[in-house]
């Protein structure tokens, strides 16, 4: 089997290349290295020393020998779309992932330009593959991560669906007709919005042009290895604790290695869904080897495995450690107090055995953290990037 990996440099993208390449695939990482120069912009870097993708690539040649090679293009999927189709007409993938994303709510929501490049490489990144794979590789499964975030995360008397809604229609005859629709969508931020749009290009498609897909809503990730990265140094994934690229428990867990406050934004009351990296590369192993039948709509899986709130998060790693937790001005725009219950059943029943937030794992990330805390630039803990621009 042969696979394309857009964003393959990336956090994810790259624990899961290598898990697709232990499990026999060929894998074709693309990638512009975007995600390793926006950190940087910010004044940034993975907290974890990482390899140039090459070296990674080679490292992992070295590790696991028995495995297909990865091979390397690196291709700006949103600007060129001539060289996407080229390289998927010659490629021919049986699955190509797509996680050639800007990931971050924060930097979406900094200034007028980072929402413009969020909205531009995200929108665009997503029509190139899905043109190019429509006219060069029909066949082919998209796999995408999408976010928990583009259903909003308040629910008051019912758990989100995976994706889609039934709802009762009075019909013109009177009588009341139940039907199936996308999830109405309430994104906080540009960057959920862009994965919002991504939904109906997704819809469009698949109906259009018969696509199979899969868009996997995920929720904060948390931890920073698996298995297969844990085999050598060189094969680390990245860790960031910045406020625009950092996520919360991995943030919280490099503050408390440090004894710097922790970050607690608001009343902490806010609830969202997590997922630990492991688990995260687990359920796209298995969206990948369970694909949708053809002729199927876009299938939509809730990926991830519990709710806690911001402030149960803090409680958890400040035990592990000095700190103490603070409660700081909100600089997002969101609910502070939510209630969210979410189904979750898809990817469970095709065998993921979740990973939950213990101590132990936690401590692992303190404890990595602790050993690097000489790499930390302590300037780009606090946030940086407001819903709101602050009074002057
Ligand atoms: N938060 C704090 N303190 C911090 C950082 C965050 O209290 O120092 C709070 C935020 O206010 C927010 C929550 O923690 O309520 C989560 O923030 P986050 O930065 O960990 O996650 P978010 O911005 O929602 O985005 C992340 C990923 C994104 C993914 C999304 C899934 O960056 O790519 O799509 O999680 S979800 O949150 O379910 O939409």
């Amino acid at each position: 089997m042969r696979a394309i990996v857009a964003g393959g440099d990336g956090f994810i993208g790259w624990p899961l290349s290598i898990a697709m390449a232990h499990a026999g695939f060929e894998v074709l990482i693309l990638d512009n290295g975007v995600r390793r120069s926006l950190v940087k912009e910010v004044g940034s870097d993975s907290l974890v020393p990482i390899l140039e993708l090459d070296d990674r690539i080679r490292a992992w040649r070295s590790a696991s020998p028995e495995s297909p090679a990865i091979g390397f293009e690196p291709l700006d999927i949103a600007s060129d779309a001539a060289a996407l189709h080229q390289t998927l007409g010659r490629f021919a993938p049986d699955v190509v992932i797509h996680l050639a994303t800007m990931p971050s709510a924060p930097y979406s929501m900094k200034n007028q330009r980072t929402a413009g490049f969020t909205i531009s490489n995200n929108i665009q990144a997503t029509f190139n593959i899905l043109s190019a794979v429509a006219d060069c590789a029909p066949d082919a499964h998209i796999v995408h991560i999408g976010t928990m975030g583009v259903y909003g995360y308040n629910v008051e008397h019912y758990a989100l669906p995976e994706g889609y809604l039934r709802a009762r229609v009075l019909a013109a005859d009177g009588a009341e007709r139940e039907i199936s629709i996308l999830h109405p969508m309430e994104p906080g931020s540009l960057y959920h919005l862009t994965k919002a749009q991504d939904q109906l290009f997704f819809e469009f498609y698949n109906r259009q042009r018969g696509l199979r897909i899969t868009d996997l809503h995920q929720g904060i990730v948390w931890g920073m290895d698996t298995d297969l990265t844990r085999r050598d140094e060189g094969l680390a994934t990245r860790l960031d604790y910045d406020s625009d690229f950092g996520t919360v428990l991995n943030r919280f867990a490099v503050q408390t290695a440090i004894g710097h406050p922790i970050t607690v934004y608001g009343s902490g009351a806010q609830k969202r869904a997590f997922i630990h990296l492991r688990d995260s590369i687990r359920c796209l192993m298995l969206a990948i080897e369970n694909p949708p039948g053809r002729g199927d709509r876009v299938r939509i899986f809730n990926q991830f495995t519990q709710i806690l709130s911001v402030e149960e998060i803090a409680g958890i790693v400040a035990s592990l450690g000095k700190a103490e937790m603070t409660q700081m001005p909100n600089p997002r725009v969101e609910k502070e107090r939510n209630k969210l219950t979410a189904v979750n059943e898809g990817l469970i029943r095709l065998g993921l055995q979740p990973t939950l937030i213990d101590r132990f794992l936690v401590g692992e990330i303190v404890d990595v953290a602790r050993r690097h805390k000489g790499r930390i630039n302590h300037e780009v803990i606090k946030p940086m990037s407001f819903w709101q621009r602050p009074p002057k």
